[in-house]
């Protein structure tokens, strides 16, 4: 089976072709066969002349229902442009089109009716430079009667084009059935129905509703008859058990437990205009639900949408937002996140806008972790991303650069607390957890490799036993001497006479008993924080030689250490030498250089 929406003005002639093709009436109200107009969705199906099945959704052409229209159109990928002959292209053909263009609609055909009153020629002529500019593009073309029968024919042969053209549809993948009606049955209760667009649905199921509450699929209709299964793509009437009419309607959406993030915040691309000022309030329709939102422009393309109700959304999801007041879509946006960070700090905007700038809409799960850093597996599988990674523990994703980072400052963590508390054996794993700002202790956990180890909920600085006798010890007369005075680095005249050649600071580096800042130059490894700490505490942006002066060192020490803090983003550099502290939360930044102590990986 295949679904078509129609579109196009009032009184074109869409329900009276849908009732010509497949003689069953899509105007199911008395009020709107009394008025001869459609008000709200029909549904009507019939069998081509292939054997395919093809289900309309007749939708209303009037301005008032456009929001009704929109409800049938969203979840389904192909449309029937209706224009009649004798009218030709009117204000709601050209909102309807802008509709299936800011959806992405592809699929679909031109019909142009009422071809018995006018030449269909001009309207059809102006419909196809209308659509040329839009996602539909060239569409195959019918001019049709319903009252004389011509041209009929034509459009079931071009109705079983269309199905040879349209996309395999997803039987596996997970569900969203967006509700388009629902009803109540005597002796059957709730009854939902909509356009099943991916997946399979089964009576049986367990689906997740609005706030995630379990409900049971009691039965399953498709186009009038009774199934147990029914897969992708079809119109499905859906029976819930236990689930009182009032708690669902159209704009719900019946979900494959956990597959979905329900959210009302949101970052998107706007297709459309650039420079167009958008109102701050607009209507977000997306599949047959229509949400008010709050727009907040991020960068030329991009913005972050406030939800008047949380939907479940993906990324990569089409939509399109609308201003109700003025009968005007005022664009397309694709969904590029469903769970962005929030805007709190100054500036914040700014480097959303610049990290959107590089996402498409594609959901990628290396991507998704590298402006993630850390996530849940089920999280990300939530907003519409591909787990194929391992986790880096329990079902913890982590960006590789920033899980090397995190090694490398719990190797600093581990190291300074033996420093500052000599006596205890190991730092404890929650305080650990703390100081790295992780939400698990299992992450620490996982984070720990030699030299480091796990004991007793407690991370060693083992560092030193790993290292040759004659090195360790060694080491530990230059640790030594850095209690009164950190950032003084021996000079290369004592490490040599102590035995430290280049080979034997390597191993120390390696073993993250020292952090290189240069050849020669050399550090406890907690020693870059600690200068942050220090650095933070003068007046911005400060010199090279006030940073000396703080730190109680010398150049040969100051120049390398502030280079390494500029790499890694703490410290910048301007345009004067001068430098200030950027990010003053220390350590947070991954280790970036060779001389930085990063733990090989396992
Ligand atoms: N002569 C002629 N009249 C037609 C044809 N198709 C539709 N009509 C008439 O046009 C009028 C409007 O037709 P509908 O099918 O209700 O139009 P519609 O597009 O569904 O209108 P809305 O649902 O209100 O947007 C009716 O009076 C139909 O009888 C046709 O091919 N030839
Ligand atoms: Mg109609």
């Amino acid at each position: 089976m295949f679904v078509v929406a129609t579109a196009g003005h009032v009184d074109h002639g869409k329900s009276t072709l849908v009732r010509a093709l497949t003689g069953m009436e899509p105007d199911r109200w008395a009020e709107e066969r009394r008025r001869g107009m459609t008000i709200d969705l029909g549904f009507a199906w019939t069998t081509l002349p292939s054997g395919a099945t093809v289900a309309f959704v007749d939708v209303p052409g009037h301005e008032r229902f456009v929001p009704n229209m929109l409800a049938g159109v969203g979840p389904v990928p192909a449309a029937l442009v209706v224009v009649a002959a004798d009218e030709g292209w009117m204000p709601q053909s050209a909102e309807h089109l802008a509709a299936l263009d800011a959806l992405g609609v592809s699929y679909g055909l031109l019909v142009v009716t009422r071809a018995d009153l006018a030449d269909p020629g001009p309207a059809m002529a102006r419909a196809r430079a209308e659509l040329a500019a839009t996602s539909l593009g060239a569409l195959d073309a019918v001019a049709v009667s319903a009252v004389t029968g011509a041209g009929l024919p034509q459009l079931r042969a071009a109705l079983d084009r269309l199905a040879v053209r349209l996309p395999a549809p997803q039987a596996d993948a997970p569900v969203r059935l967006w509700v388009d009606r629902a009803f109540t049955v005597r002796g059957a209760g709730t009854v939902v129905t909509g356009t099943l667009g991916a997946g399979r649905l089964r009576v049986g199921d367990e689906l997740e509703l609005a706030g995630a509450q379990p409900v049971r699929v009691r039965g399953l209709h498709c186009l009038g008859v009774a199934r147990s299964e029914v897969a992708a793509v079809a119109r499905v009437a859906v029976n819930l058990r236990g689930t009182p009419r009032d708690r669902i309607g159209r704009g719900d959406a019946l979900l494959t437990p956990g597959r979905f993030h329900r959210t009302d915040l949101l970052d998107v691309r706007l297709a459309g205009d650039p420079t167009a000022q958008l109102p701050a309030t607009l209507t977000l329709h997306i599949g047959s639900a229509a949400v008010p939102v709050r727009v907040r422009p991020l960068g030329p393309d991009t913005a972050r949408l406030r939800l008047a109700r949380p939907l479940p959304l993906l990324v990569g999801d089409r939509a399109l937002l609308r201003d109700p007041g003025r009968h005007h879509v005022a664009g397309g946006v694709t969904v590029l996140d469903v769970a962005p960070p929030p805007l709190t700090r100054r500036g914040a905007a700014a480097a959303r806008a610049a990290v959107l700038a590089t996402v498409d809409g594609r959901p990628d799960l290396a991507g998704e972790l590298r402006r993630r850093r850390l996530a849940r597996a089920a999280d990300l599988v939530r907003t519409g991303v591909e787990v194929t990674g391992r986790p880096v523990a329990g079902d913890w994703l982590a960006d590789p650069e920033h899980w090397r980072g995190l090694g490398a400052r719990l190797v600093d963590e581990v190291t300074r607390h033996a420093r500052e508390h000599p006596l205890e054996s190991g730092a404890p794993v929650e305080l650990l957890r703390q100081r790295l700002d992780l939400p698990e202790r299992a992450l620490v956990e996982a984070l720990v490799r030699p030299p480091l180890r796990l004991y007793a909920g407690r991370v060693t600085a083992s560092a030193a036993d790993a290292l040759p006798e004659p090195v360790a010890r060694a080491v530990a007369r230059v640790r030594a001497g850095y209690a009164s005075r950190p950032f003084r680095a021996p000079e290369a005249e004592h490490l040599a006479e102590l035995g430290l050649g280049p080979r034997e600071i390597g191993a120390a580096v390696r073993a993250g008993a020292l952090l290189r800042l240069a050849e020669n130059v050399v550090l406890l490894p907690g020693a870059a924080d600690d200068a942050v700490r220090v650095l933070v505490g003068l007046p911005q942006p400060f010199t090279l030689s006030a940073a000396r002066r703080a730190l109680d060192t010398t150049r040969r020490v100051a120049v390398p250490l502030l280079e390494l803090l500029d790499r890694r983003g703490v410290t910048r550099r301007l345009p004067d030498d001068a430098r200030i502290v950027v990010d003053r939360t220390v350590g947070s930044r991954p280790a970036d250089e060779p001389g930085d102590p990063v733990p090989a990986r396992r």
